[in-house]
């Protein structure tokens, strides 16, 4: 019996991983030393394991094949190439993964095959040179000529990717054109889309429907140079939304969006546009902007010539047409529109215009702050809203209010002797552990009653 069930069980295991039979692992160097190489002797199902070091890029024209580093992308760097591509991937079910890819002459990552991961790289410093024809996507280029019916982008960080095209731009970090796409839980970061003519997207630019979740998307930038032939247009610093013909929706849920800008900075006599300096959205289709932090984003058009009209919109959100849902949303400080743009964002949906009290964006800490109105426990709708939870606390603040004061003490004071809840900090000494003991006790409610009342020393947490 308990063969029968053995027998029954591999064959199921065999029809779920129909390659797993025959898959081997390659890896580079000591069985090929480049990945060309590698990739060249494959076959169906195998997974090309990449040892740390630097290396040039590949053409996968292999389908159902995982290319990975070595866990850490740092480790393994994958440069240039002879490619416009550092990875160009033309077949289908490929996998890129845990790689640092950089050194692009167009793109880190183009994919024109169905099914693609790409997954837990960093993709930095791909630049296109200045003079070119309008190029998609410098960090990761999705489907240009035609779409691609379903790609995977997660983990990822995408930096500092720049596409500066003579003739406009598209897609500083993420070009995507897809049925559907799942862009989850990326860093896209300081990535530019600059040139003449039109440039759309400077952290990510989306054509198709889909998922666009959990991602910190800060200080990408669009900047549109001048045109000789129509309107100078800049949109979309941060995202350029467009769903319009496609059958799924675009659920853009639970991004940071912050510092992004889109710019004219001028005309040939030719009017200048620059609009969505945090998100774009095409007319059309069905788009819902939900649970998202939107902040700091500009947009600004520079002197243009007389005669020639200039807008500036949509500092946060612009849209030429109605976007199906604006919920719970923390839209705070963008400009022009502080608290949005061209589309109308009501607090009776549950968004509101507060200082989202991000940790610290300057050194790269884009979660909130334990106070902050966009944690889950301060929110009106009981949910995180942004991409990243409370990551940092003020020592002493038990309650989460901001403030230090006779509250947090009865605060500790319930949680110590009165079965009442939990600091809202993790661990929870970060912000309890007043006296810096490595204890929560009856000496921190002491500690704190002092500083308050007796001109004792500042909390001091771990
Ligand atoms: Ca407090
Ligand atoms: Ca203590």
């Amino acid at each position: 019996m308990l063969r029968i069930k053995y027998i029954i069980l591999t064959y199921f295991i065999s029809l779920c991983m129909p390659y797993s039979v025959l898959s081997i692992t390659i890896t580079v160097p000591t069985d090929y030393t480049t990945i060309q190489g590698a990739v060249d002797a494959a076959n169906p199902g195998d997974v090309i394991s990449v040892l740390p070091g630097t290396y040039s890029g590949a053409f996968l024209t292999k389908a159902n094949i995982t290319i990975t580093g070595f866990g850490d992308p740092s480790l393994v760097i994958i440069s240039g190439g002879t490619g416009m591509a550092v990875f160009d991937v033309f077949a289908d079910h490929v996998t890129v993964e845990s790689m640092t890819i950089t050194g692009g002459q167009m793109t880190g990552v183009f994919v024109g095959g169905d099914f693609a991961i790409i997954e837990s790289n960093i993709i930095i410093d791909n630049h296109v040179p200045y003079e070119c024809f309008r190029t998609y996507g410098n960090g990761i280029s999705i489907g240009d000529a035609s779409t691609v019916s379903y790609v995977e982008i997660r983990n990822n960080q995408i930096l500092d990717n720049i596409g500066s095209c003579d003739d406009g731009q598209t897609g500083g970090g993420i070009y995507c054109k897809a049925e559907y796409f799942i862009i989850e839980d990326n860093v896209i970061i300081g990535n530019m889309a600059i040139g003449g003519q039109g440039d759309y997207g400077g952290g990510i630019y989306c054509q198709g429907g889909g998922i666009i979740s959990g991602n910190v998307i800060a200080g990408n930038t669009t900047e549109a140079l001048w045109s000789y032939t129509h309107t100078v247009e800049s949109y979309g610093g941060g995202v350029y939304l467009d769903n319009n013909g496609y059958a799924s929706p675009i659920n853009f849920t639970n991004n940071t969006v912050v510092g992004n800008k889109c710019e004219t900075s001028g005309g040939i006599g030719h009017d200048l546009e620059a609009k969505g300096g945090g998100i774009y959205c095409v007319p059309g289709g069905t788009i819902l902007l939900d649970r998202n932090i939107i902040l700091n984003n500009t947009c600004i058009v520079n002197p243009f010539k007389e005669g020639r009209y200039a807008i500036s919109d949509g500092g946060g959100i612009y849209s030429d047409g109605d976007i199906a849902s604006i919920y719970a949303n923390d839209v705070h400080n963008n400009s022009p529109n502080s608290s949005g743009g061209s589309v109308v964002i009501l607090p009776a949906d549950y968004n509101f215009f507060k200082d989202p009290l991000l940790c610290d964006p300057s050194s790269g800490n884009y979660g909130i702050n334990c106070p902050s109105p966009c944690a889950p426990y301060n929110s009106p709708i009981s949910l995180l809203i942004g991409a990243l939870n409370v990551d940092c606390y003020f020592c002493g603040d038990l309650n989460c209010d901001g403030a230090i004061n006779v509250l947090d003490i009865v605060y500790l004071v319930n949680y110590k002797f009165k079965s009442g809840p939990e600091p809202h900090c993790d661990p929870i000494t970060a912000c309890s552990d007043v006296n810096n003991d490595g204890q929560v006790n009856v000496l921190d409610i002491i500690y704190l009653v002092d500083y308050k009342f007796k001109g004792g020393p500042a909390p001091n947490c771990p």
